[in-house]
């Protein structure tokens, strides 16, 4: 029997820096093809990874049925139980844990593996936990927890950016640390740069690595190579130059800013007797003096010029202070509030529509994503807020995920209890007692709003029925709630919640939505951060205690702390470039085109796109006998990894680069073998949010 094609409109739920419209081709009940937005322009268009998603849901590899270990924490030994068994041991457990040490003592490590409006994964659980009693959490966002920080202090907001649609209104763009063309920083986003370009936007790439975005989108000779760890220090000296050559916009900053006079004093060196003059920063960033002068002035005089910042270079020791630089730079130049210009902030754009909703956390016990090995080891002794003795997993490869791996491992012995619902025995889920296995987005229903596009929304319609035994984190957290005697967890259909978000949120037809698939609010003029505050200062004060840009924050005086100066400074960081003789190499683990994070990292369609390789320069490479495709062992105090070596003139000396996201693999001497950066990368958090750090990292590469 064949029946027709139905071709069925849904969508990507992964934190990938997008979200985009995927089409299941669905025959009788299996999906034999995916294709992406056919629909008018702009359309919402799937990458690799979308497109390859049918070898992902059928995937020999797939949980099928919940597990209960039977083998030692972490060996991987499982064996098939029932749902009902596994549902009542859950549930017992939470009980004995919550009873026994109280519901601080129970963690709810909820991650981004869906990040859609319904099925959430950090939302479906903390719905949970928070209705019965609280939990503990962990803090500190590993994404942008440094740059979230610094646009508070600075504008009183989280996040400051304009739409992606702005970009045609710059002359100039300067890309910091951002890699669009892989991270995809919203859909579209590459696609309005690369049209931008053919426009006339002129764009600067500053990356240690000459990345897909430096060679899609950087004008000739644009692409400038800097030190890791080192943007503040070319900041402040393109603030030296400006002073200088009088090309400050005063005006601007007499009128909306606060303390520009002792950023200004360190930049000339008034307060510390050392003025942060081109040459200066040249010896620490390793860009040229010539390139510094000509980069300011051409930031100062093209106007409107847009500073963009990607969260890359704020995921390092003082992540705070090159995101502060950068805003004080736009000040500077006067390019806040203003179409094409940027206040360099965090980017962002929220949605209309709602999410699952969830209620306040009874517990206020948080211990920082960066430490959480060290917290389960040392717990209350050791100074943390709570001895977790229940770790509840969902959507989260916590152990690959986080910095030093070898910790981790250590860590995930002590608790008493590890649940985890996944859809694939990642390194985390080894480590669990019981695993439920979980749905994918084609076999459920919900709607995705797009990274920095909350404008679009799609609707990611089932497309098949459950594979095997598995269901929905919702669904399962819904039974625990009933064993429980949660009420009001949850007491609608998926389709009733969804009607409900697409109706709050203003989607004017809910069925039209879901035949089209994709829905694009209707808005005149993009989106301009701080535009009534500029035009209107007077009615329209910043969000700051002072009512201005706080280039000087008194906030922050207040805090006396030395790592986070009142102005933005340059301040040496920790694993920084010629620290070490034993582990002389910076090592990056920035975000890959072949995997969304840790997912996607056991697709052989999506890995086939691009090999697994440590970037070394030729130089690097000679001095340590290396070949290219050579097998090297990547190493510091923390850990080594095993991967072969790509020689490339794309990476600086002195630096060397491996996409984080691959599984661990560890060998019978503790070794990992498949490339899994984060045994090597350093667990300490950002001063004032406990934010990530990892590409404040030193290594040594040597030939296996
Ligand atoms: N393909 C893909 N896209 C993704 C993700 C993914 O896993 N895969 N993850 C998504 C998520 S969760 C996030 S948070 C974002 C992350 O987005 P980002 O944090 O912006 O991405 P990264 O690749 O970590 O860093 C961006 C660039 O910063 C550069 N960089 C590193 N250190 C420095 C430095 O000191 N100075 C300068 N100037 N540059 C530096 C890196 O070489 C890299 O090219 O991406 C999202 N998009
Ligand atoms: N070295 C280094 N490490 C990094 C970074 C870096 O720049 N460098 N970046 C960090 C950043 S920004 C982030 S955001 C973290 C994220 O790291 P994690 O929070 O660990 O995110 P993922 O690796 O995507 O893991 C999500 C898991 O959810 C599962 N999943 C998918 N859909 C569902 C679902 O519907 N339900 C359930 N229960 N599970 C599901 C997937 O199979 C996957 O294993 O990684 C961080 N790690
Ligand atoms: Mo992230």
């Amino acid at each position: 029997m064949t029946s027709e094609v139905q071709r069925i409109p849904t969508g990507c739920p992964h934190d990938c820096g997008g979200k985009c419209v995927l089409i299941a081709h669905v025959r009788n009940g299996v999906i034999e093809r995916i294709t992406s937005d056919e629909g008018e322009e702009p359309q919402v268009r799937a990458c690799q990874r979308g497109r390859a998603y049918r070898q992902r849901v059928y995937h020999p590899d797939r949980l099928k049925y919940p597990l209960k270990r039977s083998g030692p924490r972490g060996s991987g030994q499982f064996i098939r139980i029932s749902w009902d068994e596994a549902l009542d041991t859950v549930a017992g457990e939470l009980l004995r844990v919550k009873q026994r040490y109280g519901p601080e003592a129970i963690l709810c490590a909820s991650g981004p593996g869906s990040l859609t409006h319904l099925h959430r994964t950090p939302q479906v659980a903390s719905r949970f936990f928070h209705m019965w009693g609280g939990c503990a959490r962990l803090r500190g966002a590993r994404s942008t927890q440094a740059i979230a920080d610094a646009t508070r202090y600075t504008y009183g907001v989280e996040a400051a950016s304009h739409d992606i649609e702005d970009i045609y209104n710059s002359r100039l763009a300067l890309l910091w640390s951002w890699n669009s063309a892989e991270t995809v920083f919203g859909t579209n986003t590459t696609w309005h740069l690369r049209q931008a370009r053919e426009r006339g936007t002129r764009m600067v790439v500053i990356d240690p690595r000459y990345t897909d975005t430096a060679a899609l989108l950087a004008d000739q000779s644009r692409y400038i190579g800097i030190v890791p760890g080192t943007d503040a220090a070319l900041m402040v000296a393109m603030a030296y130059v400006m002073l200088e050559e009088g090309l400050a916009d005063r005006a601007f900053l007499e009128r909306y800013t606060l303390g520009f006079d002792q950023f200004a004093a360190y930049v000339l060196g008034e307060a510390d007797g050392l003025p942060k003059t081109p040459a200066w920063a040249e010896a620490i960033t390793g860009v040229p003096q010539a390139t510094i002068r000509e980069l300011a002035r051409d930031y100062a005089t093209t106007k409107p010029a847009a500073l963009l910042l990607g969260f890359g270079m704020q995921r390092a020791a003082y992540g705070e202070q090159p995101c502060r630089a950068g805003m004080a730079l736009a000040a500077m130049t006067g390019n806040i509030g203003l179409p094409g210009g940027s206040p360099a902030g965090m980017f962002q754009r929220s949605s209309p529509v709602p999410k699952l909703p969830v209620p306040p956390n009874p517990v206020s016990a948080t211990i920082p994503y960066q430490l959480w090995a060290e917290a389960f080891l040392q717990g209350r002794a050791g100074g943390f807020e709570t001895d977790v003795q229940l770790v509840y997993i969902s959507g989260n490869n916590l152990l690959n995920q986080q910095a030093h791996i070898n910790k981790g491992r250590q860590a995930l012995l002590k608790p008493e209890t590890i649940v985890v619902h996944e859809q694939f025995l990642t390194p985390t889920a080894r480590y669990a007692d019981i695993v439920l296995p979980i749905t994918t987005h084609l076999e459920r229903e919900d709607i995705a709003t797009i990274w920095h596009m909350g404008h679009w929304a799609i609707y990611m319609n089932q497309a098949i029925e459950p594979m095997y035994e598995c269901r929905s984190d919702l669904a399962i957290f819904t039974e625990l709630a009933k064993r429980l005697g949660i009420s009001g967890f949850n007491d609608r259909t998926d389709r009733e919640w969804l009607r409900a978000f697409a109706a709050e949120g203003g989607i004017p037809d809910f069925d039209q939505l879901r035949a089209r698939g994709v829905y694009h609010f209707p808005q005149s003029q993009p989106h301009i951060a701080f535009r009534k505050q500029i035009a209107d200062p007077e009615h329209h004060p910043f969000p700051t205690p002072s009512g201005k840009i706080e280039i000087y924050s008194p906030a922050l005086a207040k805090l006396g702390h030395p790592d986070v100066p009142p102005i933005p400074k340059y301040i040496v960081p920790w694993e920084g470039r010629d620290q070490s003789r034993e582990h002389p190499l910076q090592l990056l683990s920035p975000h890959g085109k072949t995997t969304a994070l840790s997912t996607y990292a056991n697709i052989p369609w999506v890995q086939e796109v691009e090999p697994h390789r440590l970037w070394i320069n030729p130089r690097d490479a000679a001095t340590r006998g290396i070949a290219d495709g050579d097998k090297v062992r990547v190493f510091n105090s923390r850990g080594t990894t095993m991967v072969r070596a790509w020689l490339t003139q794309r990476i600086m000396p002195g630096v060397v680069s491996l996409d984080h996201g691959h599984w661990l693999a560890p060998n019978d001497d503790g070794a990992d073998t498949a490339g899994s950066v984060n045994v090597l990368t350093r667990d300490q958090g950002t001063v004032l949010g406990d934010g990530a750090t990892y590409h404040s990292c030193l290594a040594e590469v040597a030939r296996t």
